[in-house]
């Protein structure tokens, strides 16, 4: 079995859970797992000559939808490279996308959800020479026809799967070792696909799965026994529920692990206690979605309900342990006004996070923004074929016309940017370093390098928004 997997402009170089998950699973089953990961420069004859050369009977190719573009100029090529195996593709697109996906020439089959049962029936079956257009949870092409399976229940214990195969990974770790330690969230955000998991999983078990803190600390402690690590980042999405399991989480790997850590949560699941204990096992970052400072859009456009004095507390809360932050913004709503986005630039004057992202908002598949944008056309003609991105504007959004949106957004990474460097510049200061301008101008061309700003035509600008936004 061949996996695959693409280098697309957002270029992570982090561990790819879902294939990493896949191949411990399939190798203590017994199956022998191959990996391509095919860089962004790669032309395709190139691809299908790798991929050609390992002599795979089963290709799986697995995506996000930012993976789509860039996996369909491919498996063409990979397709007449080696026209004897099976193509199937695998993920949260393929997953959220099946029809599109499957309708693709190259591609023989769709695994929609879970993949680590119907992987290994598919190869066992393959193996054996058995008939196999009937494995639930799979969509194939065959004579012409589609056939759809239903899909086959939630694994219920995620500790009987095997971790996730980190040594696969290890020429990509520089010191700093992702983690996740559940499947599932149960919120609802409008912009976000998880949700729609729950949805597809509907009286089909339970997808909100967290395993226990035992297997978690024992994975830990297996990582550290096979790669230096400096930090590890729990990447779940809400990091702090179950509150029971997060303050066992603390208590024991406090007590047998202590390597500092990051984790991602949310501002409405965090307490006193919870970070106390978090933060006494090494807690150092905690990365928080904030999106929008508008309680209006959060509540009406995002479905959180959160307040901005929960929001701004929580961050205080982080502030008086120590611990550092991380603010998480999106702009480009569908039906977000230019006030929205200003009170998001005032809610984070505010908050006085350490670090933050500005995205811009992207519909993905299933999600009900993505249902929004569709109905009230605000996708433009060419939205299909281009590149996943959160570093411009998706939609045609009637409220904030022209370039308005960009010039919001930019005006706050700007304004960001002032603040990183007034920051460097009292700490230095304080030590009695007085900051060379050039080490200045090199944060700042960073940071906007990053977001990909124009810095001169930014500095010529008037900002008398973010300069004149009052400090509440
Ligand atoms: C961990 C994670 C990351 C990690 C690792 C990403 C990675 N490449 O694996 C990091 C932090 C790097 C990351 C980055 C991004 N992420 Co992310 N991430 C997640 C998160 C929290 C968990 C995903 C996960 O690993 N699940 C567990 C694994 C086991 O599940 P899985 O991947 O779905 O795989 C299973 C099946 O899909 C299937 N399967 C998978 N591959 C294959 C292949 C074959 C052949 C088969 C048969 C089956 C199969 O079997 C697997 C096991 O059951 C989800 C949210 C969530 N709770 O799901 C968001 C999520 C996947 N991320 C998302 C996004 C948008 C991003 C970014 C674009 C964000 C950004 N602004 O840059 C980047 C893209 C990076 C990239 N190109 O890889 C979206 C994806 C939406 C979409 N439709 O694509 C999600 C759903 C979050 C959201 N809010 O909507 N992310
Ligand atoms: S954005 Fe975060 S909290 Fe909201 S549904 Fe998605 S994973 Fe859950």
């Amino acid at each position: 079995m061949l996996f695959l997997t693409f280098d697309t402009h957002i270029h992570t170089h982090s561990i790819y859970f879902g294939m990493a998950t896949l191949s411990s699973f399939l190798k203590k089953c017994g199956f022998p797992v191959d990996w391509l990961h095919i860089p962004r420069d790669w032309p395709a004859d190139k691809a299908a000559a790798e991929v050609k050369a390992r002599e795979p009977e089963l290709v799986g190719a697995s995506m996000m939808t930012s993976d789509w573009l860039r996996a369909r100029e491919l498996l063409p090529a990979i397709r007449v490279a080696v026209p004897d195996a099976m193509i199937v593709a695998g993920g949260i697109h393929p997953t959220f996308r099946p029809d599109d996906v499957i309708s693709h020439t190259a591609i023989d089959a769709v695994c929609v959800g879970e993949g680590e049962y119907p992987l290994l029936e598919l190869l066992q079956r393959l193996q054996a020479g058995e008939p196999y257009l009937d494995i639930e949870n799979f969509w194939f092409k065959s004579e012409g026809r589609l056939i759809k399976n239903k899909i086959r229940p939630a694994i219920e214990d995620l500790d009987t799967l095997p971790w996730p195969d980190h040594e696969m990974f290890r020429e990509w770790q520089s010191g700093i070792v992702q983690v996740l330690t559940g499947r599932g969230c149960p919120f609802k955000c409008t912009f976000c696909a998880v949700p729609a998991f729950h949805q597809m999983y509907k009286n089909n078990g339970n997808f909100l799965r967290r395993r226990s803190v035992r297997n978690v600390i024992d994975e830990v402690k297996h990582i550290m026994s096979i790669m230096p690590v400096h930090h590890f980042q729990f990447i779940d999405d809400v990091f702090t529920i179950p509150r029971k399991w997060a303050l066992e989480f603390a208590e024991v790997y406090g007590r047998e692990v202590r390597v500092p850590f990051t984790i991602i949560t949310r501002v409405d699941t965090v307490d006193a206690e919870v970070l106390d204990a978090l933060r006494a096992a090494n807690l150092e970052v905690v990365s928080f979605g904030v999106e929008s400072g508008s309680a209006r859009l959060r509540k009406i456009v995002l479905r959180r309900k959160m307040t901005n004095e929960t929001i701004i507390k929580a961050f205080q809360l982080c502030h008086e342990r120590g611990i550092q932050t991380n603010a998480n913004y999106i702009v480009g709503f569908p039906g977000e006004t230019r006030e929205d986005i200003l009170a998001t630039m005032q809610l984070h004057r505010q908050l006085k996070p350490g670090n933050i992202t500005v995205w811009y908002f992207y519909p993905y598949p299933a999600t009900p923004l993505e249902k929004t944008c569709r109905e009230e056309n605000l996708l433009p003609e060419n939205f299909d074929s281009e590149p996943v991105s959160h570093f411009k504007p998706m939609l045609r959004l009637p409220d904030l016309p022209g370039d308005e949106l960009l010039q919001l957004h930019d005006e706050f990474v700007y304004g960001w940017t002032d603040e990183v460097l007034e920051r460097v510049r009292s700490m230095r200061e304080m030590v009695g370093i007085k900051a060379p301008e050039e080490d200045l101008a090199r944060i700042r061309s960073s940071v906007l390098e990053f977001y990909r700003l124009d810095a001169d035509e930014l500095q010529q600008r008037p900002r008398p928004r973010w300069a004149a936004m009052p400090e509440m």
